[in-house]
């Protein structure tokens, strides 16, 4: 486990002071961002240098920020992402112009499909060549638009404004990424006075701001200019009903409810809200995968996870249902189409403007303060025994397992014994692929925000670089990553990163030599398995190389050995090197679950 001495890609030893004549003097568009994404909590940008961005570098260095160097920008983005959703607070990610821009496009979606707050910000050139030069020049605006929810350029006359607009419209319902385009000239400009009539003048900042504002508030940011960020929670009181007649009378009315959870609700900490409607009113409640943890997945009343393994008992549960009622359900999560014509009460922040299921009623507001609502009004008998649920629980259970092979290293053991071996407290990130379906389903969560996938774009290569952003930005919680060996292939190299960084993550990859998603697929569709196969790799050499730990398992009791160390070893602070197991697995049991 000895810890060699590297020098750390990307981050930077924050706080020194600036070079005469830097962007991180006062006043400059640079410091103005630093200085707000410090004042809202915002301690680590995930992204890869280029020339146009190297004056927002300083800045950040300046402010206390730290820059943490992914090995290429869509993993960065993916880093931003996750450390948003470890936290509940905003993540950045920064990348340079053209080939920057393009690649951290795919983690910039990622963020806005799975509904997580991200402000991505790319260098552009100069503005005096931005009109008509080729070399690296790409429309950022058009690029973005369709993959945000806004995309801006940052220009030192309306800097203020802009940097609040764009904080604000990140974390609002629904939140997503927002991207700000800065030329390389601007950053060094001074932030010009904000519009005629605003409070917030944005003329000039000076030095970094308080230690300690880590939440969002004002903050003196010297020679006379209040970094006042907005709002950036969700509110916490209003409630919108659309629809004729009472819709709390249509939910009383029902005898065979169900529940169905989703990220709204995640992002409400409604979990405590839901909880008690579940048991004042005998209702099971379902959840969708990535609101895994906002209902205890423990409790007598738990229903399991919508579309992951065993999805046909979810839905069968759903279709014998007399009524839905949806708690922050996001259709972004749907992988199977919508099937069932059981009535829906819509319960979320945000109307049902996807329309993927019809609801004659809309109760729209905080999902926690909706949820009480409802449960103060509530009267009658629970509407399910715990018995009854239990019972679904077992189908549930019994077609999660099928398919195993005894005496083999099922998909299915690794998920056990990788959840067994974990503290309670642990934060467990998935990659794509049949692994993520499968542990989608049973890795028991105790708790919001510690399991961390992504269920919206669902792009390959999110595991890794997310386990490297939850342990930095948690870093008091074990992190493990359960990853494809599609998707690990796809980000290796971040494994590099993490050791650099002294992060004792353990990453176990699901080896099938297969991209077992799609060839179960072609195998279906009667095609033989093009591109689908591959391997021949040495994961625990690869991982040794990139000053981890590795090692190869193919048995239960070897993987039960792999990770008896789990707990303390991710827990050390220093001198552990990251892990990587390479799980060989059969991969036959997945044949019976999709
Ligand atoms: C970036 C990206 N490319 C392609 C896909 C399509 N896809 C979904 S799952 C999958 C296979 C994943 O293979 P692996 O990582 O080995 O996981 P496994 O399915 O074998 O568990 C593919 C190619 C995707 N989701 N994301
Ligand atoms: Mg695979």
């Amino acid at each position: 486990m000895a810890q060699e001495s590297v020098p750390v890609q990307g981050l930077t030893a924050p706080g020194s002071t600036a070079a005469p004549g830097s962007t991180a003097a006062p006043g400059s568009t640079a410091a103005l961002l630093a200085g707000y994404l410090h004042a809202v909590g915002v301690r680590h940008v995930f992204g890869y240098p280029g020339e146009s961005v190297i004056d927002f570098m300083e800045a950040a260095r300046h402010q206390g920020i730290e820059l943490v160097s992914a090995v290429r920008e869509g993993t960065a983005a993916f880093m931003a992402e996750a450390a948003a959703m470890a936290t509940g607070q905003a993540g950045v990610c920064l990348s340079t112009l053209g080939p920057g821009s393009t690649a951290v496009l795919n983690g910039v979606a990622s963020a806005t499909l799975d509904r997580v707050p991200v402000l991505a910000v790319s260098g552009q050139i100069e503005s005096s060549r931005e009109q008509f030069f080729t070399h690296q020049v790409v429309d950022h605006g058009r690029m973005f638009a369709p993959a945000t929810k806004l995309a801006l350029r940052l220009e030192p006359g309306s800097a203020d404004t802009v940097i609040r607009k764009a904080l604000r419209t990140v974390v609002a319902e629904r939140p997503g990424a927002v991207h700000l385009t800065v030329t390389a000239d601007a950053w060094l400009l001074p932030a010009g006075a904000a519009p005629a009539g605003a409070a917030l003048a944005g003329a000039a900042l000076a030095g970094a701001a308080p230690a300690g504002a880590t939440t969002p508030g004002a903050a003196t940011a010297g020679a006379g200019t209040a970094v006042v960020p907005p709002p950036l929670t969700v509110a916490a009181g209003s409630v919108d009903v659309y629809g004729d007649g009472d819709p709390l009378q249509v939910l009383s009315a029902a005898r065979r409810p169900v529940i169905l959870a989703g990220i709204a609700a995640l992002r409400c900490a409604a979990g405590p809200a839901l909880a008690g409607l579940a048991e004042r009113a005998g209702i099971p409640v379902m959840v969708s995968p990535m609101a895994k943890g906002i209902f205890p997945e423990d409790h007598p009343y738990f229903a399991g996870v919508l579309d992951m393994a065993g999805h046909r008992v979810g839905w069968e549960l759903l279709a014998g249902a007399d009524l839905i009622l949806t708690a922050g359900f996001d259709p972004v999560e749907l992988i199977s189409p919508w099937s069932v014509s059981t009535p829906v009460v819509h319960l979320d922040t945000t109307p049902n403007t996807d329309q993927v299921y019809a609801s004659a009623h809309e109760l729209v507001g905080h999902v926690g303060a909706l949820l009480r609502w409802v449960t103060a009004q509530w009267s009658g008998q629970p509407r399910w025994t715990e018995a009854e649920v239990a019972a679904h629980q077992a189908r549930l259970r019994a077609a999660w397992l099928a398919g195993r092979t005894e005496g083999r290293l099922n998909p299915s053991d690794v998920v056990l014994i990788a959840r067994q071996a974990a503290p309670p407290d642990t934060i467990v990130t998935t990659d794509v692929g049949s692994h993520k379906i499968m542990a989608g389903q049973a890795w028991q969560a105790r708790e919001p925000r510690s399991v961390l996938m992504t269920n919206g774009l669902s792009a390959m290569g999110f595991g890794v670089p997310a386990a490297i952003a939850a342990k930095l930005t948690r870093p008091d919680r074990p992190v493990m990553a359960l990853v494809g060996d599609g998707g690990f292939a796809m980000t290796a190299t971040e494994m590099r990163i993490a050791a650099a960084l002294d992060l004792p993550i353990t990453v176990v990859v699901f080896t099938d030599n297969s991209l077992n998603r799609i060839e179960l697929r072609q195998q279906q569709m009667g095609y033989p398995p093009t591109a689908t196969r591959m391997g021949g790799s040495d994961l625990a050499a690869l991982a040794e190389a990139m000053g981890c730990d590795g090692l190869r398992v193919d048995t239960a009791p070897g993987l039960e050995k792999a990770l008896a160390d789990f707990g303390p070893r991710s827990r050390a602070s220093s001198g552990c090197r990251p892990l990587v197991i390479e799980a060989r697995i059969d991969p036959a049991q997945y044949e019976a679950q999709f």
